[in-house]
């Protein structure tokens, strides 16, 4: 049975790949340990991770094949190494046109929300040295993510709404790893004053029922985190273009 090792952050972007993991070690498909990083301690820039991850991201998947050891970095290969390995965890659609609009939603929640609306929020101080300039680049990546939402919310089914849809209610029918995807991205909407249980009716419905889910559960209980965990204040002010990781995920 394969065994993974993954590196997270509690309630980082690495909490989607956890979800799969649980998911798979639920259905008897493969079992995995964890190591857990602070963000906020620095724990990504010691020595001991960088030998993990000279990127000092998180993500890390650690796993075996033929006996040889192999680092995989990078969430979406990550998620699409879990889901290729372990197809009967059915993880994606099995079907290609509904594999890409996986696809489709998964590059776009990596890309567009975390990479480039999400990083101006989370660090502003890596894109602008001054104060002024980097409220100012918070406030854009905010008005980028409002947009996101919007977007986000007319693309989910209507079906998410219904209460009685069960195993078809998620993004694509039935669960998928966009839904663990969505999910990151809700607890953070919510951390950062987006209030998206009052906006967007349709991705609080499915943020619920994949909340719901036995893995879901699991591993929220594992990272210790909840949907309504407030945002820690700042370790330091966001000041120097080289302070990174202050404002954590
Ligand atoms: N391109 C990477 C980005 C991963 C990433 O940004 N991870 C964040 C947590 S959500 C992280 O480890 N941040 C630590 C830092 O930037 O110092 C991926 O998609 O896996």
């Amino acid at each position: 049975m394969p065994h993974y090792r993954l590196y997270y952050a509690p309630g980082a972007c690495s909490l989607a790949a956890h979800i799969a993991l649980e998911e798979i070690q639920l259905a008897g498909l493969g079992d995995y340990a964890t190591t857990r990083l602070l963000l906020a301690a620095g724990d990504q820039r010691k020595p001991e991770f960088l030998a993990v991850n000279a990127r000092g991201h998180v993500p890390v998947l650690s796993f075996r094949v033929d006996g040889e050891a192999q680092t995989l970095t990078e969430n979406l290969a990550i998620l699409r190494l879990l889901a290729g390995r372990h197809p009967q965890a059915k993880l994606l659609p099995a079907d290609a046109v509904g594999a890409a609009r996986a696809w489709e939603w998964l590059s776009w929640l990596a890309t567009d929300v975390h990479a480039h609306a999400f990083m101006q929020v989370f660090y502003p101080a890596r894109y602008a040295a001054e104060a002024a300039a980097q409220a100012a680049v918070e406030a854009s990546g905010r008005a980028l993510l409002r947009h996101c939402w919007q977007d986000l919310e007319a693309r989910l089914p209507r079906q998410v709404l219904d209460a009685g849809a069960g195993a078809q209610g998620y993004a694509l029918g039935a669960f998928s790893l966009v839904d663990a995807c969505l999910i990151v991205f809700f607890r953070w909407a919510r951390r950062y004053g987006f209030a998206p249980q009052e906006h967007y009716p349709r991705w609080t419905a499915l943020t619920q029922r994949t909340l719901a889910r036995p893995s879901v559960q699991r591993v929220f209980a594992d990272e210790h985190i909840t949907l309504d965990d407030p945002l820690p204040a700042r370790s330091k002010p966001a000041v120097s273009m080289s302070s990174f990781g202050e404002n954590a995920a």
